[in-house]
């Protein structure tokens, strides 16, 4: 299968979390519950005053990509191509506020997955320039997970993207639940990449299998 096809297969159902997602379970159990009950791509997002660091930020991060290569599962890491190229991990990704994606293009070589985060037309066009391999479009609607989110951007992004055959894969993020799933992937997108609607759930498995069986229905 061709690289291409892979990352959009890895899109579909993207789970994002950190030490500092906190939802009833340790956040490495609910990772591997997560990996079992089926998501397709992991990014570890390690951010915030909560969030984990030195000795025990590397700990983690070995911990949830040992996890992943056990379930065949690519694994991504937010903002730091240092330790993404340490770990061998499958891909990075960046914010707007980030390292510029060229340079990390330049950094990774080919052989790496490079995300970016974009919440207008313009970013998206400049991520392409830049060497990106999919994006990350919002937030969608409000969420809580990201201290900084700009304003939502909804589906219509998505639309002027698809009308205008923009060609990397795109997968909506903040404040994404089962229920959206249709509309997201009616407007265009590869994928939904979703925090607290799994780590945060008081079963994660169940919220796994909702967002499956919404995205099997495409
Ligand atoms: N980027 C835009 S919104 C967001 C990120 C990392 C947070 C998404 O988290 P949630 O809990 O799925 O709304
Ligand atoms: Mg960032």
């Amino acid at each position: 299968m061709s690289k291409e096809l892979d990352l959009k297969k890895a899109l579909r159902l993207y789970f994002v979390m950190g030490s500092q997602d906190i939802g009833l379970y340790d956040p490495l159990t609910t990772l591997e519950i997560a990996l079992k009950a089926g998501v397709s791509c992991y990014q570890w997002r390690e951010k915030g005053p909560l969030s984990l660091k030195e000795a025990e930020r590397i700990a983690f991060a070995q911990a949830a990509r040992r996890l992943c290569a056990n379930y065949h599962v690519p694994f991504f890491v937010d903002d730091d191509v240092e330790l993404a190229l340490k770990l061998s991990a499958d891909g990075v990704h960046v914010g707007q506020k980030d390292e510029g994606a060229q340079t990390v293009r330049r950094r990774i070589g080919t052989d790496m997955w490079l995300g970016v985060s974009v919440h207008s037309l313009e970013e998206a066009e400049h991520a392409h320039a830049d060497g990106a391999d999919y994006i990350g479009v919002g937030p969608y609607k409000p969420t809580q997970s990201k201290a900084d989110a700009e304003s939502p951007v909804g589906d219509k992004l998505f639309r002027e993207l698809t009308k205008r055959d923009y060609p990397l894969p795109t997968v909506a993020i903040g404040g994404v639940t089962p229920n959206d799933v249709s509309t997201i992937l009616s407007a265009g997108a590869a994928g939904v990449a979703v925090i607290s609607a799994i780590s945060k759930s008081p079963d994660p498995a169940k919220s796994v299998d909702r967002f499956l069986s919404e995205l099997n229905m495409y």
